[in-house]
């Protein structure tokens, strides 16, 4: 079997914890935390302790922190809404596990780099005291796309209720932006010095698109108080943005079953990733920071370059194949490419729409890099579902396939494979069922506005009523007639018939 390292017997349904972790020996398969690491401090909080942070700048934290011998860099995490992760880890002592599987091999690491989980609802002033401690010198953000409440043109939405109780300044913010203002406002105030806020979000220039939101919310302060507090963020917080990568599905039974035949343990924090993880961020700190080079992370000058090759590369054709897949039947993005007339798909959106629009990133060999990460989608361990990746398609689409086919068309290019994206989202949302006649869920901030064309199977009348999102299509794009008309094909052929099922739509 997998070496189950657990030493002597225990109870069922015995959680995971610190005392249980002292019950546990390193072995083939299984990664246990330096005991220390269980001491550190709270030096960096984290708002949107999901899944994927746990698995990514988590794990990056954790290994800078003992390569350098620090223990001043625990994570507080603070939960968006939901007491989920908070009453998963603190029974655990902050503990979980993150199965890493790659073809063929599964193994489980064990890490304590999460210190606190706090409930912003329940525990405000704790997480306003957290902000005001001069110990923390990183603030890092995981809160999704829609999380950052933008208005269509990008400012932040000032008419959005939680944005607008957070300015009232009447109780705990409910915005992240909110929370993350006030949460400054009050370093200021305690005079707890300079600090770092940190966008982990798959967003184009994301440390510039969270400065400009925050100093939206500033302006729209009363007067005195706003100023106050811009002077202070331009003297004390700096705000890089970060090109983050590393696919973590949701977790499932079958993971959990497998940790528990690893460690005997119940964890109900657990997390399941792959075995490849990718952190290129801007060198562009306020105070100190965790060794993160120490873990394998990258520094540089200037991060968009890499935003925009992993945004456009990977996000693209991960949507893309998400909703052909979603379409076709299948569950899991493995199956979707298994679908040889899909994975072609995805190779030439990457090769001859996505590579001629990106600028060199460092000496990545883009190519290669497309290769890979399409390669990476085959992983069989990994049961990411394709639906999953379909939510929240209103709030993806811009930075993941617009860009792409906003450069191609201003070179006088076609983007057919991207506007066949583009057309897989839009018949996605206007289709109910999949072509195995299972429902299709619409999960996404906009489906009250975008479920008017759910059911419509009239091509043109979907695709025009589409384009007036503007928040999707901005106000450019609904007016290439050309464009429309390749999108009203594409919608045609998905909504006859789905590709895999035998549509017209590969080129
Ligand atoms: C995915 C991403 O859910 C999604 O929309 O495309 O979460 C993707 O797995 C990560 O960005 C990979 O780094």
């Amino acid at each position: 079997d997998r070496g189950r390292a657990v030493t002597g017997e225990r109870p069922t349904g015995a959680r995971l914890n610190a005392a249980a972790l002292a019950g546990l020996a390193p072995g083939d398969g299984l990664v246990l935390p330096d005991p220390a690491a269980l001491n550190a401090s709270v030096g960096l909080v984290h708002l949107g302790i999901g899944a994927f942070h746990r698995a990514h700048q988590a794990l990056y934290t954790e290994d800078a922190a003992t390569a350098a011998g620090d223990s001043t860099w625990g994570i507080c995490g603070v939960t968006q809404r939901s007491a989920g992760v908070r009453d998963q880890l603190a029974p655990q002592d902050g503990l979980y596990g993150a199965l890493v599987r790659a073809p063929g091999t599964t193994r489980l690491r064990i890490t304590g780099a999460v210190r606190e989980v706090l409930l912003p609802t329940d525990q405000a002033a704790d997480v306003t005291a957290r902000f005001a401690d001069p110990a923390v010198r990183v603030v890092s953000l995981t809160v999704t796309e829609k999380g950052y409440r933008r208005a269509p043109d990008g400012s932040l939405d000032l008419t959005h209720a939680d944005v607008a109780a957070d300015l009232a300044g009447a109780g705990a913010p409910r915005s992240s932006v909110g929370r993350l203002v006030r949460g400054l406002q009050a370093r200021m105030r305690a005079d707890a010095g300079p600090v770092t806020v940190l966008c982990c979000d798959n967003l184009p220039a994301n440390g510039r698109v969270l400065s400009r939101l925050v100093d939206d919310f500033c302006a729209a302060l009363p007067t005195r108080e706003g100023d106050e507090l811009a002077a202070w963020l331009a003297t004390s917080v700096t705000f890089p943005s970060s090109m983050v990568d590393r696919i973590v599905p949701a977790t499932t039974p079958e993971d959990v079953a497998d940790a528990r035949a690893i460690t005997g343990l119940e964890d109900h924090g657990l997390v399941v990733t792959e075995d490849f993880g990718q952190w290129v961020i801007e060198d562009r700190f306020a105070a100190a920071r965790p060794a993160w080079e120490r873990a394998g992370a990258e520094f540089t000058a200037d991060v968009e370059p890499y935003e925009a090759m992993k945004l456009r590369i990977l996000n693209g054709s991960h949507s893309t194949l998400a909703y052909l897949g979603a379409l076709a039947g299948h569950e899991t993005i493995a199956q979707t490419v298994a679908d040889d007339r899909l994975r072609e798909i995805a190779e030439h959106l990457v090769t001859e729409d996505v590579i001629p629009t990106l600028a060199p990133a460092g000496d990545t060999d883009l190519p290669a890099y497309g290769r890979q990460i399409l390669q990476r989608y085959t992983n069989p361990g990994l049961r990411h579902r394709t639906v999953q990746i379909a939510m929240d398609g209103s709030q993806k689409l811009p930075q993941r396939l617009l860009g792409t086919v906003r450069d191609r068309l201003a070179a006088h290019e076609h983007a057919p494979w991207a506007t066949l994206g583009v057309a897989a989202w839009m018949a996605y949302v206007a289709s109910e069922r999949d072509a195995e006649g299972r429902e299709l869920p619409l999960d996404d901030p906009l489906a009250d506005r975008l479920g008017a064309v759910r059911g419509n199977t009239d091509p043109a009348a979907v695709v025009d009523d589409l384009l007036t999102v503007r928040e999707v299509f901005g106000t450019d794009l609904p007016d290439h007639t050309v464009w429309r008309d390749d999108l009203v094909a594409a919608v045609g052929d998905l909504l006859a018939a789905p590709v895999a099922a035998g549509g017209r739509t590969t080129r």
